[in-house]
């Protein structure tokens, strides 16, 4: 039976040479135009990157090639006696392209599990930073730490051709994303609880599994990590942390150097810091409410009051989706199953139901509805993760999947430095002084 690895060859070559036709027949084709407020405007809607791994579409939300989220999560496999899809699954998907077996999946577990020994000086890198170092900057410096052993960077040093670039790649990608669980939950110990030497993975695990085991929170946080670890992993190519990993990996940075930088973006409020930022917002709630759970007039009078403090409401709105985000929709239903009467779980639920009618209200607003971000705090703090600031590390080993899946299909298909041009505000009041057309 042949191994990712040669399955992942066989598949991106095969594309090469389709990609290389298509350049050939049509790659004067116009796909987008742009305006001087796309501009200015953070790029919205120009069609300019191509990533293959999965695809957003305002109405229908994320699919993998090809298979809207919900679709993957059912026909995913899961682990024995487990009811959520694993992150293997759908790993595999994005990089090869099909629905995995259960025994593909078990092959990736226990890839995982032999390359997922993190080097001492990982650890010992972390040390070096204060404990109240933010925890998605340690992930940073982790990730780096890690860096020293890149097979790409040994093999690009020893003058490999760049029709072979995928290989060390692919290679450090799975090395990397092995090694993940392990640096997450380090910064986890040391900086909330008590620091501890980290055992290596077991092999007879899933990722998550092993995951959730280090982490210490009991049996039960295995399905959410499951399910955390699945659906946060990629949402095209166009969001901040994929694009970061993939411009940085444009230089040929190694998958190291890349991950780090799209961490470093992933951080923000604006967009996975968001997960921290919305139980923030919803406890400060309750605090300044006296306590207990907040009625639905209580909250819609928070919103308010956060709108004319000029703050956004987190967790709402969306830069490319119009509707509900499939992924607060899943963990909703996990929600319903698992922990129906959680307090929190229950603000966000109530919350949901009178948030969009207020944001409708805001005309400049696009998307009224939750995202990603609206619901996962609440779930976790349900399992025990209580220290909000954490949150954002466990969406960056997730992301981790999506967008090094994609580096190995960059480095497959010879994609150039990303190279924009960027305009001054006098040339672009000079076009308009011209007469440019709308
Ligand atoms: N609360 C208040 N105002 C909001 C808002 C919200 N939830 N969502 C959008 N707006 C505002 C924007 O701040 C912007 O205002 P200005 O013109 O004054 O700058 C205006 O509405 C237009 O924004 P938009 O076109 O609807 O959305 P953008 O593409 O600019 O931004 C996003 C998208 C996600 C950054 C924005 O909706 C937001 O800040 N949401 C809250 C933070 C959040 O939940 N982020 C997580 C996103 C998912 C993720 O990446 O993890």
């Amino acid at each position: 039976m042949a191994t990712l690895k040669e399955k992942f060859a066989k598949k991106a070559m095969e594309t090469a040479n389709e990609v290389k036709q298509l350049l050939k027949e049509h790659g004067d084709k116009v796909i987008s135009e742009v305006t001087i407020t796309q501009a200015y405007g953070g790029m919205r809607g120009i069609k300019s990157l191509v990533t293959d791994t999965s695809a957003l579409d305002p109405a229908e939300g994320i699919s993998f090639r090809g298979y809207p989220l919900t679709e993957a999560l059912k026909k995913l496999p899961k682990a024995e006696g487990g009811t959520e899809a694993l992150p293997e699954g759908i790993f595999y998907l994005m990089l090869i392209g099909e629905l995995p077996t259960q025994e593909d999946v078990k092959e990736i577990s226990q890839e995982w599990a032999k390359r997922g020994k993190v080097p001492e000086r990982v650890f010992k890198a972390l040390d070096a930073l204060p404990k109240t170092t933010h925890p998605m900057t340690q992930l940073s410096v982790g990730i780096l730490a890690l860096q020293e052993d890149s097979v790409f960077v040994k093999a690009y040093r020893e003058g490999i051709s760049k029709k072979d670039y995928w290989d060390p790649t692919y290679e450090d990608t799975m090395n990397l994303i092995a090694k993940l669980p392990q640096v997450a939950a380090y910064i986890y110990h040391r900086t909330y609880k008590e620091t501890k030497p980290m055992n290596d993975p077991d092999p007879a695990l899933d990722w998550a599994a092993n995951f959730a085991k280090l982490m210490e929170l009991g049996d039960d946080f295995t399905k959410l990590a499951r399910l955390y670890l699945t659906i946060h992993v990629d949402h095209e190519g166009g969001n901040v942390s994929a694009h970061t990993t993939h411009l940085v990996g444009s230089t040929l940075s190694d998958a190291y150097l890349s991950l780090s930088a799209g961490m470093n973006g992933l951080a923000g409020p604006l967009h996975g810091l968001a997960n921290q930022e919305v139980l923030r917002w919803i406890l400060d709630m309750q605090k300044e409410l006296g306590g207990g759970t907040p009625s639905k007039e209580q909250i819609s009078e928070y919103v308010h009051k956060t709108l004319s403090e000029g703050k956004v409401v987190p967790g709402y709105g969306h830069a490319v989706l119009r509707k509900t985000d499939p992924r607060f929709t899943a963990q909703m239903e996990f929600g319903k199953k698992h922990c129906p009467d959680d307090e929190t779980v229950n603000v966000v639920w109530n919350a949901y139901e009178v948030i969009p009618d207020i944001l409708r209200t805001k005309e400049k607003i696009k998307n009224p509805w939750p995202n990603v971000d609206a619901h996962s705090g609440a779930l976790l703090k349900h399992y025990g993760l209580n220290e909000f600031d954490y949150y954002t590390v466990m969406f960056g080993i997730s992301r981790a999947l999506g967008v090094l899946a994609q580096l190995c299909w960059d480095r497959a298909l010879g994609l150039p430095l990303e190279r924009p041009k960027s305009v001054t505000t006098e040339w672009l009041k000079s076009q308009v002084s011209k007469g440019v057309t709308a």
